[in-house]
């Protein structure tokens, strides 16, 4: 099928030396990621940030709409006010949203609703997902798959910022409505997740978790008997 518009791939063709060259190194990095509680005060260089939040805007998105919007907030007066907005749902949450349930099954994570890394941690990247979009005549346009395409964005984010030796938490204060005051964001967009960003605590410690095997994560209907 011919498509009008349409322009020549530029694939790059590696040998399989280096395919599984790159796949391994990449999967034991991957492996080394942890999400991290504790954050240590010292900056973060912005160039860091800028790469991971361009790294997140090559995902792929429902007919290419790229429904979404990064904040990144490193002022402090406004770290406070997310952080004192975000205590305030968290602690109503806490003691009163969530069920037993919910919280028995964050028990071993050790959350509750002080949240300092929303101070403590250089940065936080405020994701923000697209409704819809707007265009210049303040139309609506409908948005497809908005929230697999900033799922996939978001991990690209996370992606990069551990591979630059950064340590992440996502973080979910809800409900969120409150970050669309803070930061004065337009009525099409809704907080998906607030990524703090920086380096760990000196003393900072991890659950003892771990992720589920291959073999319990994977299903292969393969070709060879
Ligand atoms: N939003 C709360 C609760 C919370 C929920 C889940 I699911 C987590 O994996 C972690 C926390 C909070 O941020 O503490």
């Amino acid at each position: 099928m011919k498509h009008d518009g349409h322009i020549s791939l530029n694939f790059t063709r590696l040998s399989l030396e280096e395919q599984l060259k790159r796949s391994r190194q990449f999967l034991d990095d991957m492996r080394k990621r942890r999400t991290v509680r504790e954050f240590s005060t010292e900056p973060v260089p912005p160039e860091l940030i800028e790469n991971a939040i361009a790294t997140a805007g090559r995902a792929p998105s429902g007919a290419n709409q790229q429904p979404w919007t990064f904040v990144a907030v490193s002022d402090p007066a406004i770290k406070k006010q997310i952080r004192q907005a975000a205590e305030v749902e968290e602690k109503e949450s806490y003691e009163r949203r969530m069920s037993q349930e919910w919280l028995d099954a964050l028990a071993p994570l050790g959350t509750d609703w002080h949240k300092p890394h929303l101070e403590d941690a250089p940065y936080l990247i405020v994701v923000f997902r697209q409704a819809y979009g707007v265009d210049e005549e303040g139309n609506r346009i409908k948005h497809y798959y908005v929230d697999e395409s900033v799922g996939i964005a978001c991990g690209m984010l996370l992606a990069s910022l551990h591979l630059a030796g950064l340590a992440t938490l996502t973080h979910t204060p809800s409900p969120m409505k409150f970050l669309s005051d803070v930061l004065n964001r337009p009525e099409n967009e809704r907080a998906t997740m607030i990524v703090a960003v920086g380096y760990p605590a000196e003393n900072a410690t991890v659950p003892d978790i771990h992720k589920k095997s291959l073999d319990e994560i994977m299903v292969t209907f393969s070709a060879d008997a």
